[in-house]
């Protein structure tokens, strides 16, 4: 079976394609794992709007029927975010989903590989996975960092989410040579709080800035992707002093429920949410949807510097 058998772009993203529009890819890993229903499907479909108002086309991506599926319809997302049993798909799990026609939602690592596969070079998420706490002994390092190295595609984050060991993260994404770029300002961001004690270790000030980076990048033949912080904007952070308390509950109350690999992410993002009352949840919209208007600027800026 060709490639062009695995995948198919919606109505909507095929068009653009065509046309040469800007395109912004966005995940669903989120949807299904990351936020509870019904918030998931509102942000999914909320997050799609902000790219549009922004100029450019969004391209939701997920497994479904043994296709990738670029560019979803409003039912077809709606059904995926009810759906029970989905399957978390990364690099080692995407062509098995395929294979055998499971339902699956895509992470920034198998979403960076279908977009490249579509011919978008930019994607918007909330937070990139990395190295776990306590990677020294249990080897939890997302395959997120390692798919930033190989996969040409931009990623739109507000930081590695603060559950993370971020200065390991940040080392980890240093030996691999993804950039790591900040937004107008110096430190780096950590998901639902604007500062994470850290520097960051790149700053650019607006879209095109970006857009250029990327174009030099492919100018001298760099393989990989990049990694973009954009800071949750400041009537919707939760300051980071607040959030550690949490954040150490959360992951404590994971380890004692001898929750392991994938499920340490969702299980905590979700006792983050009862912890914080909802607040957390509320910062992470946001922050999504902060993230797909840069995200759609630097697709309408990348489309400009090539035109
Ligand atoms: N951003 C969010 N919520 C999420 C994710 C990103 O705001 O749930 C997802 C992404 O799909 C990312 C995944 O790839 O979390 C990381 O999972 P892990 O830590 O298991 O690699």
């Amino acid at each position: 079976m060709a490639l062009f058998d695995r995948i198919r772009l919606s109505p909507e993203v095929a068009a653009a394609a065509a046309a040469g529009h800007p395109l912004v890819a966005l995940e669903t890993t989120i949807v299904t794992h990351g936020m509870p229903w019904p918030e998931n499907v509102a942000t999914a479909l909320g997050v799609e709007e902000v790219v549009r108002a922004a100029g450019a086309v969004p391209a939701t991506i997920a497994i479904i029927d043994g296709e990738i599926r670029v560019g979803l319809s409003a039912d077809e997302l709606e059904a995926l975010a009810k759906m029970t049993g989905v399957m978390k798909l990364s690099r080692a799990d995407l062509a098995f989903a395929l294979a055998t026609r499971r339902p699956g939602a895509t992470t920034v690592a198998a979403t960076m590989i279908a977009a490249h596969l579509a011919g978008i070079r930019i994607f918007a998420t909330g937070g990139i996975g990395g190295v776990h706490r306590g990677a020294e002994t249990s080897f939890d390092v997302s395959a997120d960092l390692y798919e930033l190295a190989e996969t040409p595609v931009t990623v739109v984050s507000a930081g590695a989410k603060a559950l993370l060991d971020i200065p390991k993260t940040l080392e980890v994404l240093e030996t691999l040579g993804v950039p790591v770029v900040t937004l107008g300002q110096d430190a780096l961001p950590a998901f639902w709080s604007r500062d994470s004690g850290l520097p960051s270790p790149l700053r650019l000030d607006d879209a095109a800035s970006i857009a250029t980076f990327m174009a030099t990048r492919e100018e001298l033949g760099l393989k990989g992707g990049m990694l973009i912080a954009n800071p949750v904007p400041e009537a919707d952070e939760i300051p980071a002093a607040e959030m550690r308390v949490h954040i150490e509950q959360a992951t404590e109350d994971a380890a004692r429920a001898g929750i392991r690999a994938k499920a340490v992410t969702p299980f905590v993002l979700g006792r983050m949410l009862e912890l914080t009352g909802g607040r957390s949840l509320a910062t992470n919209i946001a922050l999504v949807r902060n993230n797909a208007r840069l995200a759609a600027e630097i697709a309408v800026a990348l489309q400009a510097n090539d035109g």
